[in-house]
């Protein structure tokens, strides 16, 4: 694909072939000169100096301004080529990631995240880089970026994958024990199958169990395995259970391992360390039900996949369609139909505001509808505080889709 930007491959390739290129020639010229020299003017043909010229101004003029000459088109184009990876393309797709010992975490616009870096094929890419512990280093080899991620700041590179197409993505800076675990890819798809992959959710990588969908996306599974081979930390598989030696500060104890166990080794894996093991493991601030859903694959629940909700048949359950029609028509309330995204007039606090019906509106005005009440409406309608995520997300998703 062709695009009206130099890619990254573009600014850097030239810059390459043409240094590389010119250190060739000279190279093979110096040493074909010297070989040359060192038989012509051997000592047993050429006894004494031949030559008494002790100077030639032109010569030195030339051997002077040539290669200045070289190596200021050496810099001029390897500045060019440098201004070309800073300088991010207009309308570029910005991704968040965060490099952790000992893996990478990729989050887009909408909630999304993973540990490989899903890009449409054909679009710049900026990628946002930080580290929430060491030093690492971003390095796509394909693309020719790499930049180091130093804690407390902010980097980026950027890049265009032209093809769709799995490369790979290197840590280039040694950050610990575990350093090559950070391999993954990016893997570059067709601009709709991207679109579709990014409205699916933060629903992992293929995972079958959530808990398990969770283990990928924080990075676990690059030092613990789910099919009993050895990383850098104890294998997942048959965990459950399992009588283990940890070492608690000098001494050793035996347990079992189980819930309160798992819980205590991902918010503190530095207190009991599986013997045999470097407490190596960086701690995890995780919410409750994340956590409860990683312990509950390692016990080995069976998946247990949420019944898919549908939008309209809980609004209907619900009762939302008494007052609130879908064909455009004044009911009790507001009708549903061109809502999401539409501006509407409320009062709030006694004040009143235009807004955008946007989806942060519409969950409020569900969870609590008396405190933005749309004009030309009575605060009639009784609050539903108790949707799960899952419900609201459903409705909200009906109501974007009736517009
Ligand atoms: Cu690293």
């Amino acid at each position: 694909m062709k695009t009206t930007y130099l890619t990254t491959n573009e600014a850097i390739d030239p810059v390459f072939i043409f240094i590389f290129g010119a250190s060739l020639v000279l190279l093979l010229g110096i040493t074909a000169v010297m070989v040359y020299f060192v038989i012509r003017y051997r000592r047993s043909r050429s006894p004494e100096p031949t030559s008494t010229a002790d100077g030639n101004l032109w010569l030195e003029i030339v051997w002077t301004v040539l290669p200045t000459l070289l190596v200021l088109a050496m810099f001029y184009y390897g500045w060019a080529g440098y201004l070309a990876l800073r300088n991010v393309p207009e309308g570029a797709m910005e991704v968040n990631a965060t490099a952790r010992m000992w893996s990478w975490n990729f989050a887009y616009p909408g909630g999304r995240s993973g540990t490989k870096l899903y890009v449409p094929a054909g679009k710049p890419i900026k990628v946002n880089l930080t580290s929430v512990d060491v030093l690492h280093g971003f390095y796509i080899p394909a693309f020719r970026v790499k930049r180091d991620i130093v804690p407390g700041m902010t980097n980026h590179v950027w890049f265009t994958a032209t093809k769709p197409g799995s490369y790979d993505i290197f840590c280039s800076s040694y950050c610990g024990t575990g350093h090559s675990a950070m391999i993954t890819t990016v893997e570059a798809l067709p601009e709709a199958e991207f679109a579709a992959w990014l409205k699916e959710g933060a629903a992992g990588e293929g995972a079958a169990h959530p808990g398990l969908a969770l283990l990928e996306q924080h990075g676990c599974l690059g030092c613990h395995s789910t099919d009993g081979s050895l990383k850098i930390g104890p294998s997942f598989k048959n965990i459950w259970g399992r009588k283990t030696i940890v070492q608690s500060g000098a001494a050793d104890r035996t347990i079992t391992v189980d819930e309160a166990y798992l819980k205590r080794a991902i918010m503190e894996p530095n207190a009991d360390v599986v013997k045999g093991f470097a407490p190596a493991m960086p701690p995890y601030q995780l919410k409750q039900d994340e956590l409860n859903a990683m312990i509950g694959y390692l016990r080995g629940d069976t998946v247990a996949v949420a019944p898919k909700i549908d939008g309209k048949t809980l609004a209907q359950e619900k009762g939302c369609l008494a007052c609130h029609s879908l064909d455009g028509s004044k009911g009790v309330g507001p009708t549903l139909k061109g809502l999401y995204g539409s501006q509407v007039k409320v009062t709030k606090g006694g004040k009143l505001l235009s807004i955008t019906a946007d989806a942060a509106f519409l969950k409020e005005s569900i969870k609590e509808p008396g405190a933005t009440v749309v004009e030309g409406y009575q605060p009639t309608m009784p609050p539903y505080p108790d949707l799960s995520d899952a419900e609201m997300n459903a409705v909200l998703k009906w109501l974007e889709e009736l517009k």
